[in-house]
């Protein structure tokens, strides 16, 4: 029998190839290739329509996005209060900008930044808090803008992982003094690589949208700028994803469905219910989300995080994992706090747990059913040993 090729923990959709075949003919037909051609143009267009933002500025990848946010917001040198369980991007644009990372634990019933921990963190060098969706699940908005206005903070939200979540009527992605994505080709909507900047202000706006490119416009020098621009190739294939990204969502809500129900009898295992193997999964996590918040709330079911009771069943099923190669990954494994260069962070201990149980199975909208099922077999199958 053929051996089956390798499961990761996703692969990017790709539109239709003449759809995007279109797009390059048209780079082609304007010998533009970038510094906000046509294609570009089209593509900021779109997004503000379906995010319904009237600010938004796409870049080069979300990490320029996160530097240019930090920036424009002059954080350097101050203190800004973050989450320790993310992606290192997060905490390393941070630093790179020269601003100092403070760490604020998770919630304990979740993935995202705890508000109490925020307010316990703040000192008269506090200057911003550095919030993120992590898998598209939203943080505690209402309480961060409230600390914040309080205590007269910025706030900047690492939407990385969020574009389409929408949340009480609105895009996640509208939320905070600036929010952040990242169109990196293992996201739901992606250009290849390519991210954005949105804001409400639009005099920040304007200065992100100089800084993005040197600073100048023409024969006019504002303020030292970085090179920050997406092109017309990446737009085309923006262009080209942008239409499919409802039925790309839908395909990857059937997944999760499919992993759900695989799941079901190892979940709930520190509520009591279930065979009690799985505490946390990504449809739980949401349900437990829709409970706190009636209503409009629509996810964009970017990842599928399973955390274990322990590490040593966690690792025992990624081993089995690999032996019928199938890699999943430890998203997000070393809790930040624990990074080797950053000397005397304070203890997460939530944080540091979660990396040590987490898990993303593989998901994208063509993940095949049968090996949906052999993943879950193989996880229960490990739980068991
Ligand atoms: N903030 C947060 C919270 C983030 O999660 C990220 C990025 C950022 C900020 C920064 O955004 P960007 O600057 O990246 O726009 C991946 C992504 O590279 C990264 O974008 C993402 N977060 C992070 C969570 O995951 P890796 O090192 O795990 O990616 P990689 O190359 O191992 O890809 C994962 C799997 O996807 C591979 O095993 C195979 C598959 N794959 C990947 C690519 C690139 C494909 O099948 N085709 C492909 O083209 O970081």
């Amino acid at each position: 029998m053929k051996k089956r090729q390798s499961v990761h923990v996703t692969r990017p959709y790709l539109p239709p190839k003449e759809e995007f075949l279109k797009r390059i003919e048209q780079i082609y037909d304007a010998r533009y290739l970038t510094n906000q051609g046509p294609l570009l143009d089209e593509l900021e267009g779109g997004l503000r329509d379906f995010l319904g933002v009237r600010h938004l500025q796409m870049v080069s990848n979300g990490t320029t996005a996160l530097q240019l946010a930090i920036h424009m917001l002059d954080l350097r040198g101050k203190e800004v209060i973050t989450t320790p369980y993310t992606y290192v991007a997060s905490v390393s644009s941070l630093l790179w900008e020269g601003a100092r990372p403070v760490f604020a634990d998770i919630e304990p019933d979740g993935f995202n930044i705890d508000p109490a921990e925020i307010e316990k963190a703040i000192t008269p060098d506090t200057a911003a808090i550095l919030g993120v969706h992590v898998y598209g699940l939203p943080c505690r908005v209402e309480a961060i803008e409230e600390i914040a206005r309080a205590h007269k903070l910025k706030v900047i939200y690492d939407a990385a992982h969020a574009f389409g979540t929408r949340y009480q009527g609105r895009a996640l992605l509208d939320q905070g003094d600036v929010s952040i994505c990242s169109f990196h080709a293992t996201k739901v909507f992606h250009s290849g690589e390519g991210g954005c900047v949105v804001c409400r202000d639009a005099e920040l706006d304007r200065r992100i949208e100089l800084a993005r490119r040197f600073g100048h416009h023409g024969d006019k020098y504002f303020f030292p700028g970085i090179n920050a621009k997406s092109t017309e190739l990446h737009a085309a294939m923006g262009l080209a994803v942008l239409p499919h990204f409802p039925e790309v969502v839908e395909l990857r809500r059937k997944v999760c469905e499919r992993y759900d129900a695989g799941l079901a009898a190892l979940a709930g295992a520190e509520s009591g219910s279930g065979a009690g193997i799985l505490r946390l999964h990504a449809s739980e996590a949401s349900a437990a989300l829709s409970a706190r918040t009636p209503g409009d709330w629509q996810y964009n079911y970017s990842y599928y995080p399973v955390v274990f009771p322990d590490r040593a069943m966690r690792d025992r099923a990624l081993a089995r994992l690999a032996e019928i190669r199938v890699f999943p990954r430890r998203y997000f494994e070393p809790s930040l706090n624990q990074l080797p260069y950053l000397a005397n962070s304070a203890p997460c201990p939530r944080s540091e747990n979660m990396s040590g149980r987490v898990v993303c199975l593989p998901l994208c909208h063509d993940l095949e059913p049968e090996i949906i099922d052999e993943i879950c077999a193989t996880i229960s199958a490990a739980c068991r040993e």
